[in-house]
């Protein structure tokens, strides 16, 4: 069978790694593929974390969207497009251009991104389009442009290995930036790099750090003030640089002082030990090549921005930027978080890094030929969907997001939503809680099929390439947009054809008056022809017509201000805008390592849905057990805007306090647990309106339902006893964790419709009641159910799915729920890259007295390919050792 490799790009986060793509054309749609990491990609070198592993597994037809429906009908792309354009033009026609919205996202190519940005801004003749960046990266971006003049991060990915000391602020970088986190220990391996952690929990990234500053939520602002002023007393700074390249510092170090007077002040109000601090800044003091990554525990604040620029301050104190192995280093999330920002797609932006100064303004105003140009900012994500509940915009556009569940207030979203008089979805996936809610629903290509550009964390422009043709009658983002731009009016400004005939217009316009001011052209890359576009290799910007090509930013001390000085900004840390009340706790949320966002994708691959098979409470032992919360049990959680329903995890890497909720369940998943239906959109930056979504005070009670179990089905159902339940993909099909409250319910009324006859087994004095539905002997779904909790394993009954029809003694053992032969359970996915469960570990680590992770991965290759459960593997073999001694 012939093979094909395609050179592309990961979908998935800001390290934006190279990714080889291998499809067997075997002549049905899409033949099978593999994929592994680009050795040639300068992000990730041949690497691949346990997410861009398991891409196959998302590529299937399953739940994809395949045709454009309007109104709950099945539509042509003809009449869907006229239908968004009409919608859309006459909500402007009568209720004027700010009545309409778009919401967008990282996870869009530059080239769609492009497209709608130009529609909106250039021809709706409103700035109604934000992101979900906005969620994001808003706060890096409005802190960035008041230190640098400009939205352009100094650093490359070689800065990281050439520091001695990486400081990781609100960064989960193992989990949430594996290859770069990878990078990170192989370069200490190599030269000692010191890492030092400040996050309120001990995650992932803290395994293999040399200090682990477990601060006080929303405290960093007041560290970092703590940290300059401790360098000025000390006199680490260079004079020469503060002198010529920089102005603000003494207002700044005034604010400081008053702020963070000293190091007991501060470890007071982080609620760290002194030593602890004092411990910090002395590796800080003396150590000139540091690199401070910051991430959502810094951004996802109140106070986001102001805490932004006081990293950004010790920076400019110590001249540690614009010189190898340092600098102040913002890591973007999403893949294409760093295109949203060239192409402006936040609503305080225009495109090509302009804002809305009158001659900004003007310069994009001419450059389009726009008939409608934007002359103030639009609404921000929060304000937008606000306004959408109050009825000001009457007609919104949401693209490859799920603000059903990632936007704070997504209780009250839900609700606007469904009052809005039209909602447009565009989406690769069907059934999502944001598309439940659309009139109208665009099938958009996906990743394998799309075509067009990211950029990554350190500014690196990398092809997204198609490798496979498209699925039913999906099509690219910026085809659909520009089809309603056509439809509306506009075809002569909408001309494209092809995503390079896009770049080169965006490239034009990154140079289109730049003369150096603005940090962002790649005029150099305007006339590119296609096939040049085509086998564009890996490009960092800025990149200049005619200029050198430059890698890291500021070497000259230059900056992007009017008098080329970057700014110090004099921060005052506030208190926390929400404080707990008595018997509350704060919850934080965030990321777990094998799930995406809310899990659209990742929630398709059975093995990235076995490392957390369900979503998880992280809470402190003292807090549990005040609380009657048992490990494994199950917790009811409420903040003033709603309710969730999860699995316990009792863990010493939590404060007491505080609890941590994953982000990624959905209405799809679970029964209730969406984010964003717990945190409000109270709290919101006053600079780059950025939602504070790491701080909500909750409170928690044990759930004690009164009976458990468990459905195992090949098709995704939802059940509905009100009760807990919780989904996950497993070979096959899809295994459903349950629990409810009152008497056992009846098995017809959770039957689902499920196909084939049915064998029962019921014993009431137990509480029992168990099910099977078989065709031919193929097992179709089994349903177990226990009022006195026990329930047998659920490996084997899983692993029934893959079998074409039941042997006979299989389909005996079926409703006792246990294997006949001897098997091995793997239980819970430790290395999602070769499918090693922590059943098989411990048994591995027992039998053949295994005591580092070099052996382990000899003997199973766990944690040989990402290495991201490295940490898990060592905490493994750590209570293993525990045991064995005790
Ligand atoms: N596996 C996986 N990787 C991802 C993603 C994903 O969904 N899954 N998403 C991508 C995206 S879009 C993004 S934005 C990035 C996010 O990457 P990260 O920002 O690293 O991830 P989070 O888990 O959101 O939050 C990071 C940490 O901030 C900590 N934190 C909370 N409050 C505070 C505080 O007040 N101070 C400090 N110092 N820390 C605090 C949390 O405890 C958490 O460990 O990840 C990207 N990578
Ligand atoms: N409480 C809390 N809330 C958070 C966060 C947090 O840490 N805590 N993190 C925030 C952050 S940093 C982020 S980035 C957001 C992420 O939140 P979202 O953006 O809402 O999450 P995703 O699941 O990535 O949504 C992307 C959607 O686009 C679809 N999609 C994928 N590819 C394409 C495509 O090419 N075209 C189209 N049209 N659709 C596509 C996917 O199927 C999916 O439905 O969540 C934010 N919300
Ligand atoms: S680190 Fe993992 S998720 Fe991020 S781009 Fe690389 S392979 Fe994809
Ligand atoms: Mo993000």
């Amino acid at each position: 069978m012939s093979e094909r490799t395609v050179r592309t790009t990961c979908p998935y986060c800001g390290v934006g790694c190279g990714v080889l793509a291998t499809v067997a054309e075997d002549g049905s749609l899409g033949g099978s593929v593999t994929v592994r990491g680009d050795p040639d990609h300068p992000a990730n070198k041949g690497r691949l974390c346990s997410k861009g592993t398991n891409l196959p597994d998302t590529l299937g037809l399953e739940g994809r969207l395949l045709h454009p429906e309007v109104d709950g009908r099945r539509a042509t792309w003809d009449e869907a497009i006229a239908a968004v354009a009409g919608r859309l033009s006459q909500t402007i026609e009568r209720h004027g251009p700010d009545s309409v919205a778009l919401y967008v996202s990282g996870q869009l190519l530059t080239e769609d991104y492009y497209v709608a940005n130009k529609l909106v801004k250039g021809f709706l003749g409103t700035a109604n389009i934000d992101t979900n960046s906005r969620l994001c990266m808003a706060s890096s971006v409005a802190g960035h442009k008041r230190g640098f003049g400009a939205d352009a991060v100094p650093v490359t990915y070689e800065d990281l290995e050439l520091a001695n000391l990486i400081v990781l602020v609100g960064s989960n970088l193992a989990w949430c930036h594996p290859i770069l986190h990878q990078r990170v220990l192989a370069a200490r391996q190599a030269r000692e790099t010191r890492i030092f952690v400040v996050d309120p929990r001990r995650t992932a990234a803290v395994d293999g750090a040399d200090g682990h500053l477990a601060i006080r939520p929303g405290t960093d602002a007041a560290l970092f003030n703590g940290l300059l002023v401790h360098l000025a007393d000390r006199g680490v700074i260079d004079a020469r640089f503060v002198a010529e390249n920089t102005a603000g510092l003494a207002k700044t170090l005034e604010a400081a002082r008053a702020d963070a007077p000293s190091v007991e002040q501060v470890a007071a109000v982080c609620d760290l030990p002194a030593e602890q601090v004092v411990a910090f800044y002395a590796e800080f003091e003396t150590t000139r090549r540091v690199v401070t990554v910051y991430s959502q525990g810094v951004n996802q604040s109140s106070q986001g921005t102001d805490t932004v620029n006081a990293i950004l301050n010790v920076h400019f104190l110590t001249g540690r930027i614009g010189q190898p192995g340092m600098g102040p280093f913002s890591v973007t999330g999403q893949p294409n978080a760093m295109g949203g920002r060239e192409v402006g797609g936040l609503a305080n932006q225009l495109a090509a890094h302009m804002g809305f100064e009158p001659e900004e303004v003007d310069r994009v105003r001419r450059f389009w030929n726009a008939p409608a140009m934007a002359t103030k900012p639009g609404l921000k994500a929060v304000d937008l969907f606000r306004a959408v509940d109050e009825g000001r915009v009457r007609a919104v556009w949401v693209m490859a997001t799920n603000p059903a569940v990632s936007m704070p207030g997504a209780g009250r979203l839900r609700q606007a939503l469904e009052k809005c008089e039209t909602v447009i979805v565009s989406d690769c996936i069907a059934d999502t809680d944001t598309g439940r809610l659309a009139h109208i629903r665009l099938p958009a290509a996906g990743w394998s099929e799309k075509d067009g550009t990211v950029t990554n964390s350190d500014r690196t422009i990398s092809r997204q390439r198609a490798f496979r043709p498209l699925s039913g009658e999906a099509r690219p983002d910026w085809w659909i947009v520009t089809q309603v731009a056509r439809a509306i009016g506009f075809a002569e400004a909408f001309p494209y054809e092809t995503p390079a005939h896009v770049f080169r217009e965006h490239a034009a316009l990154s140079a289109f008056e730049n003369g150096g001011a603005r940090a962002f052209d790649i005029g150099d890359l305007a006339d590119l022809t296609d096939a040049e576009f085509e086998t564009l290799a890996p490009a960092p910007w800025p990149r200049r017509l005619g200029g050198e090509p430059t890698r890291r930013l500021y070497t000259d001390g230059r900056f992007f201000t009017a008098d080329g000085r970057a700014r110090f900004v004099p921060v005052t840390s506030r208190p926390l805008p929400r404080s707990r009340s008595t018997g509350s706790l704060m919850l934080n949320s965030g990321r777990l390592r094998d799930q995406w966002h809310t899990m659209t994708r990742t929630g398709l691959s059975p093995r990235l849905s076995a490392h957390a098979p369900e979503p998880c409470l992280d809470i402190h032992p003292a807090d549990a057990e005040a609380r009657g919360l048992t490990d494994g049990g199950l917790a009811r959680i409420a903040t003033s805007v709603g309710t969730a329903l999860a699995r316990v995890r009792v863990t010493e890497a939590q404060r007491p306090g505080e609890v941590f909720l994953p982000m990624h369940w959905t209405d799809r998943f679970t029964g209730s647990c969406v984010i964003g239906r717990l945190v409000d959109d109270e709290a919101v930056d006053p600079v780059s309106g950025q939602p504070d979504l790491k701080r909500m005070p909750v409170t928690v009670e044990a759930y004690a339902p009164a009976w458990t179990g468990f459905l195992i089905t090949r098709e995704a159902v939802e059940p509905s006893h009100g009760g807990y339940w919780s989904r996950r993909a497993v070979p096959g099909g899809h295994l459903i964790e349950l629990a409810g409250e009152g008497a056992l319910p009846d098995l017809d009324a959770l039957a689902f419709g499920f196909a084939g006859a049915t064998v029962d087994y019921s014993d009431g004095a137990r509480g029992i009641l168990r099910r099977a539905w078989l065709t031919h002997d193929r097992l179709e779904a089994c349903l177990f159910l226990s009022a006195s909790g026990g329930l047998p394993g659920r490996g084997w009954l899983v692993e029934l799915l893959s079998a074409e029809a039941l042997e006979a003694p299989a389909r005996r053992a079926l409703l006792s729920g246990r294997s006949p032969v001897p098997m091995v359970d793997e239980g819970r996915t430790v290395c999602s890259c070769f499918g090693v469960g922590i059943n098989r570990l411990v048994a591995a680590i027992q039998s053949q007295r295994l005591t580092t992770v070099q052996e382990v991965g000899q003997a199973l290759k766990a944690g040989t390919n990402c290495g991201s459960c490295i940490p898990e593997i060592k905490e493994v073999i750590a209570d293993a050792q525990r045991c064995h001694v005790a």
